[in-house]
């Protein structure tokens, strides 16, 4: 990459005026070096899977648009996430969904993947330097055409799902050993119903006593996590949500489980920024799906907005980069694909500079005396502090384009990779 003078420039100046507010840029950019950001891989390829070419989403996703380029094979997966790393700053992660494996042309059931289906994802992670995370996949299969997968009525098929859960806990553990770090499997089902039920209780019993036969096996923390992902309503379970927020967080807690907090799985008005401080009083570690919601949990591409940077300040200014686990999930089919990608993650990445860029000390100490003027004073000047100058010098430092210029990488993956799958 070139060097731009002016950028070093500008750099010099905001360090100056950073440094004046007690805040250290050098700090705050080593520490970001540090994080990593789990890139979802279903956003290249419209939460399609590698199962079988035509299978149609279910579980009541969607994602909406035909935007030319989609990802037709894991190669092509993998490419096209080569492309987005290359334009996001730092080191970060995979997070691959079950059906995403190299079945070899064969049919492979749910019930029936092993470690070895996720060879080469685990070959391509390490030679790329990127961790893992995974996620079983209870949608997209006849055995959850009704809406119910571990909450189902009939035990046959809650142990099918049962069966696919504890495999993809053990290929999470694979994972782990294959990478040397802990692989995050994060557990979500679509079960609910359309209408008012007539019995909100025993599917939650059922889901209670499936989770406790999946997480049965004691599996090392060194290799796997479990998470579990709570959501409000979908579309077909508008009514009732098995796995409702109170159902998972009761469960995390009481079984030291790792609660997934994903942004668009609450009330159109209720963020997820809040929630972090409460629920790490009981829980060592969590994982947030870091998505938008627009009117409904929508899944459209995360950019720096208030819910965002207000979720990366709770995080960075109570210190709990080390127990907050991040991943991206959304999933929006009507852009480049690849660009989705590089906007959500940036965007992600900005605002946890931002956030590390707080002169969290002066803050406190203004509410520590009272002075909430002076708090309200701050909390507004620091929106128009020279930060942007910051992230460029960080770009330009980490080898990525600075500013806007990673579009001009994208086009180019568009025009000589994409618009050649036809
Ligand atoms: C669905 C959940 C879940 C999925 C992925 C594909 O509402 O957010 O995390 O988006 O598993
Ligand atoms: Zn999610």
């Amino acid at each position: 990459m070139k060097a731009d003078p002016n950028v070093e420039k500008s750099f010099a100046l905001a360090r100056e005026r950073y440094a004046g507010l007690e805040v250290d840029t050098g700090h705050a950019l080593r520490i970001l070096k540090t994080v990593p950001v789990s890139l979802h891989c279903w956003q290249g390829d419209d939460v399609g899977g590698f199962e079988n070419p035509g299978a149609t989403l279910g579980g009541g996703l969607v994602a909406t648009g035909n935007y030319p380029g989609r990802a037709r094979t894991p190669d092509e997966l993998r490419a096209d996430l080569e492309t987005a790393l290359s334009l996001i700053p730092g080191k970060h992660r995979l997070n691959l969904h079950a059906f995403y494996g190299e079945f070899g042309g064969r049919k492979v059931d749910r019930d029936e993947i092993t470690p070895d289906h996720f060879k080469k994802w685990m070959g391509w992670a390490k030679k790329n330097g990127l961790g893992m995370d995974f996620n079983p996949t209870c949608f997209s299969h006849p055995k959850a055409a009704d809406g119910f997968t571990l909450a189902h009525r009939d035990k046959a098929i809650r142990q099918f799902w049962i069966e696919h859960c504890v495999r993809c806990r053990e290929i999470g553990a694979a994972i782990g050993r294959a990478l040397d770090k802990p692989c995050v499997t994060n557990l979500w089902i679509p079960d609910g119903m359309k209408d008012t039920p007539a019995d909100r209780q025993a599917p939650r019993a059922r889901l209670a006593e499936s989770l406790d036969a999946i997480f049965q096996k004691p599996v090392s923390p060194k290799l796997n996590l479990d998470a579990v992902e709570p959501k409000l309503f979908g579309i077909g379970s508008e009514s009732y949500v098995v796995g409702s927020h109170e159902f998972y967080l009761g469960y995390a807690v009481s079984r030291q489980k790792l609660l997934c907090l994903d942004a668009g799985h609450y009330h159109p008005t209720e963020g997820i920024a809040d929630k972090i401080s409460s629920v790490l009083q009981f829980l060592p570690e969590i994982l947030l799906h870091v998505s938008r919601g627009v009117r409904w949990d929508s899944d459209h591409v995360v950019i720096l907005d208030d819910d965002l940077l207000a979720i990366a300040r709770e995080i960075v200014a109570n210190g709990f980069l080390g127990r907050v686990h991040l991943g991206l999930d959304y999933f929006d089919a009507s852009i480049n694909r690849v660009a989705a990608w590089t906007i959500g993650a940036r965007s992600l990445l900005r605002a946890l500079l931002f956030a590390l860029l707080e002169p969290t000390a002066r803050l406190r100490a203004a509410e520590a005396e009272g002075d909430y003027t002076a708090r309200l004073a701050w909390q507004e000047e620091i929106k128009t502090l020279p930060f942007g100058a910051v992230w460029n010098f960080y770009c330009a430092s980490q080898n990525v384009p600075v500013g806007e210029a990673w579009l001009a990488a994208v086009k180019r993956h568009e025009k000589e990779v994409l618009s050649k799958r036809r």
